[in-house]
């Protein structure tokens, strides 16, 4: 390899890297109430254990930058901190179309696996996957083709909770608790969206959170 070519090697991956570190890539983080979502935006802006969460989250709060690194790669996402009650389902919608969302995170817990009959997460999953797979926003407007997002995660959280109380040793892809979301799943690929299916730790697991946010980046 000439020194030039080295140079010339060297300087694209210069620009490249602070290209990656400036161009911020838009993240939804949708789900139920409780699931972990500001808890989630905690672990992205410091990585660590996250303080146990007290305070519920109000509306939709304004999208911030966090710069992620792990291994020999980094990103900087953005994303906003919005309640889970249903009455603020609207405002997932209105961060995807505002801030045109690349990728979307869907938080689930084991509530559904504890309770039959909790269908928190199956009803807040269906309201998504039907305002996404819609071919017009709510207000009436079609959307364009770069509207839809990338892809969708569906991350089942709390790991650390639940990880002994489900005997399950196959692969995570198959764990029962992505079980109610599967007809979901079906439809946004059906789409043409494909879909994550991962298991983490918020609260204590930053290397679980952070690799999961980059495969998404990576493989989609
Ligand atoms: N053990 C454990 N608790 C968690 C985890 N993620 C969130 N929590 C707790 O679950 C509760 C709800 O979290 P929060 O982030 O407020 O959820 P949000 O309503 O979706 O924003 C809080 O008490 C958190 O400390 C986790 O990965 N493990
Ligand atoms: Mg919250």
């Amino acid at each position: 390899m000439s020194l030039m070519t080295g140079f010339a090697i060297l300087m694209g991956e210069l620009v490249l890297g602070t290209y990656k570190k400036l161009h911020a890539i838009n993240f939804g983080v949708y789900g139920s109430t409780m699931v972990g979502k500001t808890t989630m935006q905690h672990q992205l802006r410091t990585r660590g254990e996250v303080p146990q969460i007290k305070h519920r989250t109000v509306g939709r709060e304004r999208a911030t930058r966090k710069y992620l690194k792990l291994d020999e790669s980094a990103y900087t996402i953005r994303s906003a901190d919005i309640g889970g009650e249903a009455i603020y389902w609207k405002e997932w919608v209105k961060d995807m179309k505002l801030r045109k969302v690349k990728y979307i995170i869907f938080m689930i817990d084991h509530r559904h696996m504890e309770n039959k009959s909790n269908l928190d997460h199956q009803v807040a999953w269906k309201y998504l996957v039907d305002t996404i797979c819609s071919d017009i926003w709510p207000n009436g407007k079609k959307k364009k083709a770069k509207e839809y997002p990338l892809a969708i995660g569906l991350w089942a959280n709390k790991y650390d909770i639940w990880k002994d109380k489900y005997e399950y040793d196959g692969k995570i892809e198959r764990h029962p608790i992505f079980e109610p979301f599967k007809y979901g799943m079906q439809q946004l690929n059906d789409k043409g969206i494909p879909t994550h299916k991962y298991i983490m730790s918020a609260k204590s697991e930053p290397e679980m959170v952070y690799r999961g946010v980059f495969t998404m980046i990576k493989n989609y």
